[in-house]
């Protein structure tokens, strides 16, 4: 048992822990107590988040905000006390954990299994975005700097290339090439950011499908999870980080780039939902852009995992030696297709009504 979970009010004694959860960044693990409780216990990465107390009061901030908003108590997450009634513990090396109510009869997805479950994705993350539509931007801290800013993420790309601290650039100068030429692209949001043509909202950051639990029996959209990027950031983005991920017909990681594409089906069931429960707040340029927003999250999270390629793999959990040059090319793979399907992606968004 790890000895942590002394640290938090669990109801009753925790008899198994188990490591949980197909997560990139943090380490997951699930906590059944003998009292039948069962806990979400996790261990928040360092590297990826500096200031793991900042982020720890915007979840709590978030979390409290949502409680009187939400239909049903398993629409939020609840941070379990510690059993100094604080919101998270340390453990003597030092590192932050916090634990979550399990949240009974869910069932979390990789992949989804047709159009409903994405259709109800796009609600769930649609009304997160419209529940937290008045929150107060400037209570966020911004849990990892300029996360979604695409140009800085490029600039980091581009000096690891310079670097290139493992000699592992001769292996990925096709990959390399790819993410130059597409370069003026990521600069768009940035760009109309910087002129005010686009607005600040509290959003998510980190929309994968794996981010929203789903009512086992009803396969209904319960909650929103994983909050350790809710900052101000752009609506584009969280639609697009979501399709990127959500309505790839093949993995993250797929090596067989011939399967690698943009479901239609489930990019419009994901839109309608979308829409449907955020729409009203959207201007119409925001609107507008959804579809850049999916090409500008494929973008740069394939430039991201070629950057931790190039680094050694210090940012992103891996599976073998490999698995970064592998995402990276799925993403990129997966852009090539985006840009092909660009035209039917803004008819589909025009297509909906708000
Ligand atoms: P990471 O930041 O590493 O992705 P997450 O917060 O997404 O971590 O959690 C990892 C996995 O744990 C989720 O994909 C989900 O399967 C499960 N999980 C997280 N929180 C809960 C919860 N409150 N109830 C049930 N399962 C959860
Ligand atoms: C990480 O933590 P997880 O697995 O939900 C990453 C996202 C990437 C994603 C790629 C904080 O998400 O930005 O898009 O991996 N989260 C962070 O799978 O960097
Ligand atoms: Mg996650």
């Amino acid at each position: 048992m790890l000895e942590i979970t002394g640290s938090f009010r669990f109801q009753g004694k925790p008899v198994r822990c188990r490591e949980y959860g197909s997560g990139l960044v943090n380490r997951t693990y699930c906590v059944s107590c003998d009292s039948g409780a069962k806990y979400i216990l996790q261990r928040v990465n360092r590297e990826a988040f500096q200031d793991p107390p900042a982020l720890m009061n915007n979840i709590d901030k978030i979390i409290r905000y949502l409680k009187p908003r939400a239909r049903s108590p398993r629409e939020t997450l609840s941070l379990v006390a510690t059993v100094d009634e604080g919101i998270y513990a340390r453990d003597e090396a030092g590192e932050f954990w916090r634990a979550y109510d399990y949240i009974a009869d869910s069932i979390c997805l990789e992949r989804a299994d047709g159009p409903a479950v994405f259709y109800e994705s796009g609600l769930a993350y649609g009304r997160f975005l419209e529940m937290l539509s008045s929150f107060p931007l400037r209570e966020l801290t911004e849990t990892i700097p300029r996360f979604h800013d695409t140009v800085f993420r490029y600039e980091r790309f581009k000096d690891t290339v310079r670097r290139d601290p493992l000699g592992r650039l001769r292996e990925v100068r096709e990959e390399i090439d790819f993410a130059l030429s597409r370069e003026p692209f990521a600069a768009l949001f940035m760009e109309l950011l910087r002129r005010g043509a686009l607005p600040l909202r509290v959003t998510h950051n980190d929309t994968k499908l794996n981010n929203v639990l789903f009512d086992r029996r009803t396969r209904r959209a319960l909650c929103v999870i994983d909050l350790d990027t809710v900052m101000p950031g752009l609506i584009m983005n969280d639609f697009g980080d979501a399709i990127r991920f959500g309505a790839n017909s093949a993995a993250e990681d797929e090596t067989d780039l011939s399967l690698v594409e943009l479901d239609l089906e489930l990019f419009r069931a994901f839109t309608g939902g979308f829409i449907e429960s955020c729409g009203g707040q959207m201007t119409e340029l925001e609107r507008e852009l959804l579809p850049a927003g999916v090409k500008m999250m494929t973008l740069e999270c394939g430039v991201r995992f070629l950057t931790d390629y190039l680094e050694g793999d210090t940012y992103f959990q891996t599976e073998y030696p490999e698995h970064n040059r592998d995402r990276c090319r799925a993403q990129f793979a997966l852009f090539r297709d985006l840009e092909k399907k660009e035209a039917e992606m803004v008819r589909i968004v025009r297509g909906k009504g708000t």
